[in-house]
């Protein structure tokens, strides 16, 4: 374990790197996700690594729409496991929603280790394992999913997912909830909510907003009309030129 004093000024940035190098070390994360969690952070940097407005906004029609939803899956990957795996049980519990280990680089081997971490982190039941679905238009490894997860989800929660499947579960009709920091990524463009915030903030603050909403599907509606996604992407991008 690497110490990092608290008083470190980069703190919870050192301690997030951390937690990444970590998930390589256990064969949870890819080594390209090393290069993604770089990528993010840089972006982070630039929105002042905290949670903008229109980002909490987003974070709360995305707690609405795993509460409404029929069937909602919330997608994990190897950056998303290393990151927050506590936390995505507890999103799953909070709405109800199922979780699915579902990677870009997809081994067997990876998808045991994350399904056993995301266990040990508490999950009673982790799919993922059984790929019985395809995502139609992307090419075998890519597109496995289970059928009963995400093949039969109208909502899908995907944290950092790249461009093409997001496009492609987007097709299928599902409502795609993204959080990814770059608000001109191609997943984050084509999402029904992005979220252009870092997960080890959004997915505590979606939780906390579906605790919040739970009881009351008016104000589920209303969080749900009151967001706009252009809006919150033009938003994001401000925050990052101009600091707003
Ligand atoms: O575990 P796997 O095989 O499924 O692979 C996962 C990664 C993330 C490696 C894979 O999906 C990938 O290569 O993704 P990209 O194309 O690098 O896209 C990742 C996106 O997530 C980028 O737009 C980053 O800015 C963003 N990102 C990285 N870290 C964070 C983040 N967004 C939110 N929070 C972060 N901590």
């Amino acid at each position: 374990e690497v110490e990092v004093p608290e008083s470190h000024p980069r703190y919870e940035s050192l301690l997030t790197r951390h937690r990444i190098e970590r998930g390589v070390d256990r064969g949870i994360t890819s080594r390209q996700g090393l290069i993604a969690q770089g990528r993010g952070e840089a972006y982070d940097y630039l929105l002042g690594e905290r949670t903008i407005e229109s980002a909490d906004r987003a974070e709360r029609a995305a707690a609405a729409h795993l509460l409404r939803a029929d069937r909602a899956v919330i997608s994990v990957n190897g950056n998303a496991a290393a990151l927050v795996p506590g936390e995505l049980v507890e999103l799953a519990e909070a709405t109800g929603a199922a979780l699915e280990v579902n990677l870009f680089n997809r081994t067997e081997e990876r998808m045991r280790a994350i399904a056993e971490f995301l266990r040990e982190h508490g999950a009673t039941e982790v799919l993922g394992l059984e790929a019985d679905g395809r995502i139609p238009g992307l090419d075998h490894e890519r597109g496995k999913v289970d059928a009963d997860g995400i093949g039969a989800a109208d909502v899908v929660l995907v944290p950092l997912e790249d461009g093409d499947r997001a496009k492609a579960l987007g097709e299928m009709g599902k409502t795609e909830l993204v959080v990814d920091l770059n608000p001109l990524s191609r997943s984050a463009q084509v999402a029904t909510v992005p979220m252009i915030d870092n997960i080890v903030r959004a997915i505590p603050n979606v939780t906390d907003h579906a605790r919040e909403l739970r009881d009351d599907p008016d104000a589920q509606a209303e969080a749900i009309e009151a967001f706009d996604a252009d809006e919150a992407l033009s938003a994001a991008e401000r925050a990052i030129r101009e600091g707003e």
